[in-house]
């Protein structure tokens, strides 16, 4: 397992921590997620099989943008 903290621009509210969330854990890997829209951050802990590219692109497929 490994921990992945990104920087994420767009949450508003719980609702977008919740969706943020929803679409990480759909990804086969991911073990657990804390989003935070309060610090803009996005905690992850996943196999060492997970791509950082395909959280990123969860992310940003439901319309929020990873800052780093
Ligand atoms: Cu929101």
């Amino acid at each position: 397992m490994k921990e992945i903290e990104l920087k994420v621009e767009g949450m508003m509210c719980g609702g977008c921590e919740n969706r943020v969330q929803t679409a990480l854990k759909n990804i086969e890997g991911v073990a657990e997620v804390v989003a935070s829209h309060q610090t803009k951050t996005v905690k992850i802990t996943a196999n060492e099989n997970v791509s950082i590219d395909s959280l990123k692109e969860a992310i940003e497929d439901i319309g929020y943008e990873v800052i780093e």
